[in-house]
């Protein structure tokens, strides 16, 4: 048997839409039970239509709860945060995606979108104000009118975009990737054609060295399995704080001598920040 290897352009469960190494659109099943490919894995690509392993993963984007994990994409560079003017987005939602790229070596950014909007967009920057000034990047643009603000950031990277729905993810993609049109519909026509679900990720090419993966939108994201150090380290600024907290292990909740509730209580850190952080530990 001859094996290829192939890019998973969409995955769901045991079978996948794969990119072969020609250029081809071929649909692949997993042998056994316990390969799942995600968007953006490579697999090998077994005669007769088979996959025979995902190669080792350098990250791989999921949400987990207690009883459960959404696998989002895998071996990504950076992960493109969407939120909007309109409809209101979570914050929290955005520092839970913020802790998931930072626990898997990826940039992250915030794109918020639909900035032609008036309304709701004084609101919106005033949200992500604390953001900013934990040192995320925020870029302002509106996908409908112009998405070039955001197409240098991506060049050379294989970017996934993420964030609730109707935030202008799939508008993003199609404004960002050539012939998308085409390209939506090759792959909607393997998700549909199958018991697939249609609420897979899919990988887009944008030109050799780039790529963009377009998520369905979200509406939580679980980090179970994360502990508090863990999530402390994603937050940009809480985690440099931490390293003057009095107790080496200290969660930053009511312990004597936090640095960070300190910083908070003198104005240095957005009381939003700390709240959110431990909204997230208490319910990862
Ligand atoms: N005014 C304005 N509307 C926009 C802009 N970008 C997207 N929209 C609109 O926002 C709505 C939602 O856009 P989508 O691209 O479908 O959002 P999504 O994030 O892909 O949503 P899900 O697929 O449900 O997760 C659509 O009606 C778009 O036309 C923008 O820059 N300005
Ligand atoms: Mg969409
Ligand atoms: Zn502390």
């Amino acid at each position: 048997m001859t094996a290829d290897t192939g890019l998973v352009v969409a995955g769901f469960g045991r079978v996948s839409l794969v990119r072969t190494g020609e250029g081809l659109l071929v649909q692949a099943r997993a042998r056994s039970r316990r390969v799942i490919a995600v968007a953006g894995d490579q697999i090998e690509l077994l005669e007769g239509g088979f996959i025979g392993a995902v190669a080792p993963r350098r990250n791989l984007i999921a949400r987990t709860s207690a009883f459960r994990s959404k696998l989002i994409a895998a071996n990504v560079s950076q992960l493109v945060l969407v939120a909007a003017c309109e409809p209101p987005f979570s914050d929290e939602l955005l520092c839970r995606a913020l802790v998931a790229a930072h626990r898997a070596g990826a940039e992250a950014l915030i794109a918020l979108n639909k900035i032609d909007l008036k309304a709701g967009r004084e609101q919106a920057r005033a949200r992500l104000a604390p953001f900013r000034a934990a040192g995320v990047e925020v870029i302002e643009l509106a996908a409908m009118l112009d998405p070039s603000p955001l197409a240098d950031r991506l060049r050379g990277r294989r970017s996934v975009l993420i964030g609730q729905s109707g935030m202008g993810k799939s508008t993003l993609l199609k404004a960002l990737v050539p012939e998308a049109e085409v390209r939506i519909r090759e792959i909607s026509a393997f998700l549909s054609s199958g018991k697939q679900s249609t609420t897979a990720s899919r990988l887009y090419a944008i030109d050799a060295s780039t790529e963009l993966i377009d998520t369905p939108g979200l509406a939580e994201f679980g980090l179970a399995g994360l502990s508090t150090q863990d999530i402390a380290e994603g937050f940009a600024d809480i985690a440099p704080l931490a390293a003057q907290c009095r107790f080496r292990d200290c969660r930053h909740l009511s312990e004597p001598g936090c640095a960070v509730s300190a910083a908070a209580a003198a104005g240095a850190l957005s009381t939003r920040r700390l709240e959110l952080y431990r909204r997230i530990v208490a319910a990862p």
